[in-house]
């Protein structure tokens, strides 16, 4: 380390430093090079399995490896699978099929997943990297577990699958090992010095102090830093939609087979006199809402008395 008494170098270097982050910041209104975006999927709640497409959109460069980290934020209803022997990723058809190396690992027990996967890797025959594309193409399919969930009620339905976006959880890499959507940064830290023994204008022994109160002289550290440029990459997340369905006649709340006044009477019942919930709430719900309220209640009179639309349970978006 060469340590200087002339403050004007420092400050020639500190601009150096300004410059470089200048030129490298991506310029505003950037088109995105890298998009990686989960599919929303809806299933009927007595799934036990769902399977989730991840898609991938690389304009700038080919992908030659990645590393993923998807996590949910309800492990209570759903989890990435691994039981049974089955495949929890299936890659045929895919971008990445024939893909020399593809492993799948689960952190923090079932709810974070994370896979990596490498396009070619000695002494294994070369394999096609991903080329630029302009579409979203299928990545790989994953399959996840469902619970199963108390029968008769409503689930809370909708499960987010988020990807994390930190460069140690997710990267994207060309053949050269470059990070594709990443910029690179100077992080510049000072290190300040006392001389603790003159010999006329030289120093013989330097001592390092936290602040430059008082420094004889000032030395800069540069370190390059690839982050993640958010302008460049954008990672969407998907949702798991568990859907419920009615086992029986749609609007029979009371569960007898038959949709009549009775079932409305039984609704009411439940909602404002604290009765019995009905016998499965996906039959009750007349409106097809997902939810068993006084709605319901009136979608069945108009039925009945006024020859409105017969109720509909059919899961929908
Ligand atoms: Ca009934
Ligand atoms: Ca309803």
């Amino acid at each position: 380390m060469s340590l200087t008494r002339l403050y004007p170098q420092v400050a020639v270097l500190a601009a150096a430093a300004v410059s470089l982050i200048v030129l490298c910041v991506a310029p505003a209104g950037a088109q995105p090079v890298l998009v990686v975006s989960i599919n929303d999927t809806m299933i009927v709640n007595d799934s036990t399995s769902v399977w989730v497409d991840v898609f991938l959109t690389n304009t700038s460069d080919s992908v030659a490896g990645f590393e993923m980290t998807i996590m949910l934020d309800n492990p209570d209803l759903i989890e990435f699978f691994d039981t049974g022997g089955d495949p929890t990723i299936d890659t045929a058809g895919t971008l990445i099929s024939g893909w020399s190396l593809v492993s799948t690992n689960y952190l923090g027990g079932s709810s974070t997943f994370k896979i990596a996967a490498l396009a070619s890797y000695y002494p294994l025959p070369p394999v096609q990297c991903i080329a630029p594309r302009t579409e979203p193409g299928l990545l790989f399919r994953m399959k996840m577990g469902v619970f199963p969930y108390t029968p008769g009620r409503l689930p809370d339905r909708n499960i987010i699958l988020m990807i994390n976006g930190g460069l140690d959880w997710t990267a994207f890499s060309n053949e050269i090992g470059t990070l594709i959507g990443t910029t690179t940064i100077i992080d510049t830290t000072y290190h300040y010095w006392v001389c603790t023994h003159w010999q006329g204008d030289t120093c013989l022994e330097w001592e390092q102090i936290p602040w430059p109160e008082g420094a004889d002289s000032t030395s800069m550290e540069i370190k390059p830093m690839t982050i993640l440029d958010t302008a460049l990459t954008h990672y969407d997340d998907g949702l798991v939609r568990v859907v419920p369905e009615c086992h029986g006649e749609c609007g029979d709340a009371n569960g007898d087979g038959l949709v009549n006044i009775a079932d409305a009477v039984y609704i009411i019942t439940y909602v404002f006199r604290g009765g019995l919930p009905p016998v499965e709430d996906k039959c009750a719900d007349a409106n097809n809402d997902y939810s068993v309220n006084v709605g319901d209640a009136i979608y069945l009179v108009n039925y009945v008395f006024r020859g409105y639309t017969a109720p509909e349970c059919s899961p929908h978006w």
